[in-house]
């Protein structure tokens, strides 16, 4: 990151020359004509460095790309500094510049290798110590609730960072959990959720865990709060609250205020940022669910693409290539979005996190030195397993006026291999025709053969597919605990390498910070109409009217 705003360097400047020049032949069906080498030159293998087992083939030959291309655009990988500034985040710079803080979530897996000094990253294995003992004491019965039962509920009480992370990763190793311990998760400050869950739960073989960096968060303050007000219904007793409430934060003062003792709390630091922040204590409902050694796995493998990130030259690093195609995109073909499509169930709620992941990294307007820039920053990221988006929404993919780039991501081997793998035999062959149509299409001559000569134009045309929609396509052999690590480690670099080209701070929210300061100041005004005050005709209008109706 050199100051500079992306569209001043050279490579900037070639890209649009070259894209000006040559979009109109850079097309798929063509470029795979005229190379059948092409697959094997646009897709690389990932093995880790410490787990063979732990391996993906990533092909991103589908996209609108050559050589040359390629190379500007690594060229320009270069000169934005990228791999400076990669060493200085695993240095422990402080790169979040506005925040005035170290990014070093990568130190939360890096399993005291990491050679910095920043406070509190040489705590890292205590705090693993902790989570070990206190998970292995909660799966093997002896911790036990305030009646002498054991814990078979746990409900994580958090929001944004302190919930999507979470929620993905245990719902993504499902096939490794625990069947007989339950997990839920409660996030939205609206009474259903928490209420919708609680029913489900005895108090006595509850526990309930706050996920809260802050621990000032309104939603989960007052979700916690509840959760208490509900545990101690039955309970009674305050001192019961030990045995059924623990704390992830880095705030032990409002911890011990809640009502939660020291020895229950799960420290962080402030150098994990909240979107990455299920590596650190903020994974203990994972740890819970899968046990602490898939736990680690997990580290390990997101360790492992840490590895590949920082020693990989530039040609063949996999994040690095992966956001210089999302940019050629998003900067120079004008797409707005990008969608994230894994063929794979447990996998469901992949799209959602790199939502927060990649949409408050890198949604940003302003550069780090506080320049408006000129040119499109972080894509819309959306998404759903497949193959229900096949049924939805993919017919905009196909056939609309939009160029979305996609992901396309799925396992050869399924967990569930029922009927002798026919399902995971269908749902891979949907995988690989997806991403085929959407590349070479269907032409007009094709549909005229399919349709025969009686078949009017219209029909004709409406069956018509342009192609040359752009894809990568991801197959790993299984989903397991180190694959899913260093996949969404892949993510998090390629997010990371995007928004140091981009010359923004990946690493601070401000917009999320806005949220939470506007709506303390209304909700002190829903008393009285005479109270709203200070807003537009539209908000003062909107509150009366809830004024009127609501019932209470
Ligand atoms: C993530 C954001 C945000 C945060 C939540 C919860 O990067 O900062 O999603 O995680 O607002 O914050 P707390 O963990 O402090 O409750």
């Amino acid at each position: 990151m050199s100051g500079k705003l992306a569209s001043e360097y050279s490579a900037w400047q070639k890209l649009q020359q070259i894209y000006t020049s040559e979009k109109d032949q850079l097309v798929l069906k063509d470029l795979f004509a005229s190379d059948p080498a092409r697959f094997s030159k646009f897709s690389k293998e990932y093995v880790s460095s410490s787990n063979p087992a732990n391996t993906f083939l990533l092909d991103y030959s589908k996209n609108l790309v050559t050589e040359p291309i390629l190379k500007t655009l690594l060229d320009l990988v270069r000169e934005a500094g990228v791999e400076e500034y990669r060493d200085k985040m695993f240095a422990g710079e402080h790169i979040n510049t506005s925040e005035d803080r170290a990014v070093l979530h990568v130190a939360l897996r890096g399993f005291g290798k990491l050679n910095t000094k920043e406070p509190g990253v040489d705590e890292v294995g205590d705090v693993l110590k902790h989570i070990q003992e206190f998970t292995d004491a909660v799966r093997d019965g002896s911790w036990k609730g305030y009646t002498g039962k054991t814990i078979n509920t746990i409900v994580n009480i958090g929001i944004g960072g302190s919930d999507l992370g979470p929620v993905m990763v245990t719902e993504a190793l499902k096939n490794y959990s625990k069947r007989d311990l339950t997990a839920h998760f409660v996030s939205n400050i609206d009474g259903t959720h928490l209420a919708e869950t609680v029913r489900a739960c005895d108090p006595e073989r509850t526990l309930f865990i706050i996920a809260s960096k802050t621990f000032t968060t309104q939603e989960t303050i007052t979700n916690a709060e509840s959760a208490k007000e509900w545990f101690l219904q039955t309970a009674k007793d305050k001192a019961h609250v030990a045995k059924h409430f623990v704390a992830l934060s880095t705030n032990e003062k409002a911890v011990t205020g809640f009502g939660i003792s020291k020895e229950n709390m799960f420290p962080f630091w402030d150098w994990v940022g909240g979107r990455y922040s299920l590596w650190s204590a903020i994974g203990l409902s994972i740890a819970l669910v899968i046990g602490f050694n898939n736990f680690q796995e997990l580290l390990q493998g997101a360790n492992d693409m840490d590895k590949h990130f920082r020693e990989t030259p530039l040609e063949n690093n996999l994040p690095v290539l992966l956001a210089v195609i999302g940019l050629w995109y998003n900067d120079f073909y004008g797409a707005q979005t990008h969608a994230l499509l894994p063929y794979d169930q447990y996998l469901h709620k992949f799209a959602d996190y790199f939502q927060q992941g990649d949409m408050e990294s890198n949604g940003k307007f302003v550069t780090k030195g506080g320049e408006r820039v000129n040119y499109q920053t972080g894509p819309i990221i959306w998404g759903a397993a497949g193959t229900n988006g096949q049924h939805s929404f993919y017919q905009l993919l196909h056939q609309g006026t939009k160029l979305v780039p996609t992901d396309f991501l799925a396992p050869a081997t399924t967990h569930n291999p029922i009927r002798n793998s026919l399902h995971h035999r269908i749902l891979l062959s949907n995988f690989f025709a997806q991403p085929e149509a959407l590349a070479f299409g269907k032409t007009e001559e094709q549909v005229r053969q399919e349709v025969g000569s009686k078949a009017s134009e219209a029909l004709v045309k409406s069956k018509v597919f342009e192609g040359n929609r752009p894809s990568n396509s991801i197959i790993f052999p299984l989903l397991t605990p180190a694959t899913l690590g260093s996949l969404i480690a892949l993510y998090e670099h390629k997010i990371f390498t995007q928004g140091v080209i981009w010359g923004i701070n990946s690493f601070d929210q401000m917009g999320v910070e806005l949220g939470k300061v506007l709506a303390k100041n209304i909700l002190a005004q829903l008393e009285k109409p005479d109270d709203v005050k200070g807003h537009d005709s539209s908000t003062t209008g909107l509150i009366h009217y809830y004024q009127k109706y609501r019932k209470e």
